[in-house]
């Protein structure tokens, strides 16, 4: 039986080795990126069972994602082939300070050109969960669509599902994210925003505010991420807020909230699916752990602790190491 199912666009990353900038840089690493694929790693690692689906080039760099994400335990066998259009790329430029600036090469990359009809009830057998973000719809008009038939794909199924929201401002105009985000809420059962793309999506109103509007839109758990303040989860009638796990020093945000999306499904994914106070509360401090690993090392996914780490982190345990 599979856990999770995700769906979404997985890049090859070209990262700078140092702080020159992009234009003087002349060393990269390469290595992979994407939101959903984050997601499934983080996940395999703290013991579910992911299947990944995409559109990759057929190429060096889609056979690339496909045996690192295949190397890390995720099952690639649905992932799908464009003969006519590449895998995307991107690049990340490190700065002494702030965050990194990304910048994507996918326009028209083999993901873009996922289509409706590419999405086959195969996928969803036996599965029990599907995550999707906000990040594949704003790629093109039928990544949309296709997006938008899997979410009612998996409800028909009995899937449960989650929902980032993952807002890329470079990849869409603010009108069309706001409308084709707002659009998917209803087809969710966890929706997990930061609070500023709470804001983005309903303007300014106070946390609590946030999380009554967006249960009422139909999902049955919202999550709202509050970066180093923790995160607080929302259920009918109940709210927990978690404390945050304080990390000294920040590396790179990039990936951290995929690492919270798996810390905290990992926990949901274990209650059948229905989440009371204790165990709501258990997902955020989980999830907020591994959120604040993901800033401390560079990459999107590499530093992410397994199960049994996050267990000896959360019983105060000190390992030897040497
Ligand atoms: O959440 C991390 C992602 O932003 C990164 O892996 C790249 O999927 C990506 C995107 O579209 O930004």
């Amino acid at each position: 039986r599979t856990d999770v199912l995700t769906i979404g666009e997985s890049m090859v990353l070209f990262q700078t080795i140092g702080e020159k900038g992009i234009k003087y840089e002349p060393l990269f690493t390469k290595s992979l990126a994407g939101a959903e694929s984050n997601v499934a790693i983080t996940l395999t690692r703290l013991g579910k069972k992911v299947r990944w689906v995409s559109k990759l080039g057929k190429d060096p760099f889609g056979d690339y994602i496909l045996s690192t994400l295949g190397g890390e335990g995720v099952d690639v066998s649905y992932a799908l082939r464009d003969v006519e259009k590449p895998t995307a790329v991107y690049f990340k430029e490190s700065k002494s300070y702030g965050d990194p600036t990304v910048y994507y090469y996918r326009k028209n990359s083999a993901a873009s050109n996922l289509q409706p009809e590419d999405v086959q009830k195969e996928w969803f057998d036996g599965v029990k969960h599907l995550h999707v973000t906000g990040i594949t719809p704003a790629l093109s008009e039928n990544a949309a669509e296709a997006i938008r038939k899997a979410m009612k794909m998996a409800k028909d199924m009995g899937l449960t599902i989650s929902f980032d929201p993952n807002l890329r401002r470079k990849l869409w105009s603010e009108e069309k994210a706001r409308s084709v985000l707002l659009s998917l809420i209803p087809l969710c059962d966890v929706f997990l925003p930061g609070v500023e793309e709470a804001e983005f999506l309903l303007g300014q109103q106070s946390i609590e505010e946030y999380g009554e509007s967006f249960l009422q839109m139909g999902p049955k758990v919202v999550v709202l991420k509050l970066g180093a303040e923790g995160s607080i989860g929302f259920i009918n009638g109940d709210s927990v807020k978690a404390a945050p796990h304080v990390v000294s020093q920040v590396i790179d945000t990039v990936g951290a909230g995929d690492a919270f999306a798996a810390g905290f499904l990992s926990v949901y994914l274990d209650n059948e699916a229905a989440l009371t106070h204790v165990s709501l509360e258990i997902a955020l401090t989980r999830a907020n752990i591994l959120g604040a690993l993901a800033t401390q090392f560079k990459g999107d996914w590499e530093g992410n602790p397994s199960l049994e780490e996050i267990n000896s982190i959360i019983a105060g345990r000190v390992e030897a190491t040497r």
